[in-house]
């Protein structure tokens, strides 16, 4: 199947007016700058063939197993039919209305109870709509898992339908959209300025404390305290975010709960230590910052490392500005971030626009960000009611947010990670307020997943020897958690 270019397609949605900017009213009743009618799709067959393709592309990507399809009527109806008739899948339909004669179904065609339907949508904005089709298939006793829209509008879908147990994966998120338009000279940059904006400041998705909408399904699903479930176990939960998933299956095997600290000024001793000390670790944590000789080649060598010895990247950068701001910070910039960085992390104190604004640039690319919830150093502001506050932040973003940097277990949800710094093999400090507990008292007692070291090996006499005791230290300082042996 020939790949399709997003870049040219989002051209050809504008070409034959399937992107309008103006003011237009959305189904909530609100005003937007842009308008996004997918419904003009049915008198383009080629072009609905390239969404049809680029939808079908997605399932297989993610590696989605599915027993039926269907669309959300109307305008993904024909969409759906093109998939399931190339790949002689079978469809199922969602009736708006049930007919007043015959058989009265709300789904057309043969399923049984139990069975998975993947559900497909052109565009969200709140998710709403998907959730309508949703709650009528689960009334026929179907279970739905995942749904995959063409354009998401970045207002909150994502979120609410994660909240609902459902994950949604978005093909053309409005960033890159707006990115496109401008980079070909289709909109000047105040409009794509204006747009981003509006997107920004028009989230529609409100957690029940603050609306008073029902609760999320996923607070309700995994309030269980679980200390016992295996970083395995929890690599395949449902609503797991696909890059903890990751890191949980990368930790397994290699057995390493260790995050390396690589706090050095020089590429180029980065780079050996990486490909050095790589077999250990889990994760190498970088500030790019600190660097003297930073170059994108540099980025381009260590994700090769990355590859080669099978850790990822985490960029500690502790963004903490507005949405519109950590954006640039993220994808521009010297270091362009987003480009190289599996993980980043931030602060939650401008709220929740600085997680919108790095989700914006970093889910379509895959990439995840931890919270900082606590800080190892003495005297931090981050604690009781903030850290309270952060969880819960964590919790209404679960689509971008994989974690928490903080010094003990905050979340009783598996699917978030927990992660430790502040670590050596003795207890202690340095004079400027950094305190050091043990591998053990992290991760055994205060139930933290992974230990982040950086001086406790950068300054032994031999870091390799230093990096494995650590990664021993952690690996069975978890296994006894889990109540196994530790040979
Ligand atoms: O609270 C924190 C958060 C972080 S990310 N305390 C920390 O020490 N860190 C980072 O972890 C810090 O920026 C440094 O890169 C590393 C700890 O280094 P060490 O040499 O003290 O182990």
């Amino acid at each position: 199947m020939a790949n399709v270019c997003i870049d040219t397609f989002i051209l050809k949605l504008q070409d034959v007016n399937a992107v309008k900017f103006g003011e237009y009213k959305l189904k909530s009743g609100l005003m937007t700058p842009i308008y996004i009618d997918l419904r003009v799709l049915v008198s383009h067959p080629a072009l609905l063939n390239q969404v049809s393709k680029l939808i079908y592309q997605r399932a297989l990507d993610q590696g989605l197993q599915f027993d039926s399809l269907c669309g959300v009527p109307y305008t993904a109806l024909p969409i759906a039919t093109i998939i399931c008739s190339t790949h002689e899948l079978p469809m199922l339909i969602r009736r708006k209305e049930a007919k007043d004669h015959g058989t009265k179904r709300l789904v057309e065609g043969s399923y049984k109870e139990g069975d998975t339907c993947l559900i497909i949508e052109d565009t969200v904005t709140s998710g709403s709509s998907i959730l309508e089709t949703v709650e009528v298939l689960h009334k026929e006793g179907l279970k739905v898992t995942d749904a995959i829209v063409l354009m998401d509008r970045e207002q909150g879908a994502v979120d609410m339908l994660a909240s609902k147990g459902i994950r949604l994966h978005p093909i053309i998120s409005m960033f890159k959209l707006l990115d496109v338009l401008k980079a070909s000279g289709r909109i000047d940059a105040r409009t794509a300025h204006s747009v981003r904006q509006f997107i920004l400041d028009n989230n529609t998705f409100r957690p029940k404390e603050e609306n008073g909408d029902e609760a999320p399904a996923t607070k309700k699903q995994n309030v269980e305290p679980n200390q016992k479930l295996s970083f395995e176990a929890r690599a395949k939960l449902p609503n797991v975010h696909p890059l903890v998933s990751k890191l949980l299956t990368v930790m397994d095997a290699k057995q390493s709960n260790l995050c390396l600290s690589a706090d050095v000024t020089s590429s180029e001793e980065l780079l050996q230590i990486a490909d050095a000390l790589g077999p250990k670790i889990c994760l190498l944590k970088t500030h790019v910052d600190i660097l003297k000789d930073f170059t994108k080649e540099f980025s381009r060598k260590l994700q090769d490392v990355a590859e080669k010895h099978n850790f990822l990247i985490f960029e500690d950068r502790k963004f903490a500005d507005i949405g519109n701001t950590v954006i640039h910070q993220y994808e521009g910039g010297l270091y362009q971030i987003s480009s190289w960085a599996h993980l980043v992390n931030a602060h939650a104190v401008p709220g929740p626009g600085v997680v919108s604004g790095l989700a914006s640039v970093g889910r379509p690319l895959g990439r995840g960000c931890l919270l900082i919830a606590q800080m190892s150093s003495r005297g931090s502001l981050a604690t009781g009611e903030y850290t309270k506050a952060v969880v819960k932040m964590a919790e209404e973003h679960s689509a971008f947010v994989m974690g928490f940097i903080c010094s003990s277990k905050i979340s009783q949800r598996p699917e978030f990670i927990h992660m430790t710094p502040g670590v050596q093999m003795q207890p202690g400090g340095d004079v400027l307020g950094q305190q050091y507990n043990t591998p053990e008292e992290v991760i055994y007692n205060k139930g933290s997943d992974v230990i982040i070291v950086g001086r406790g090996i950068l300054e032994a006499a031999d870091r390799l020897e230093a990096a494995e005791a650590y990664r021993k230290s952690g690996w069975e300082a978890y296994r006894r958690r889990m109540g196994l042996s530790t040979q």
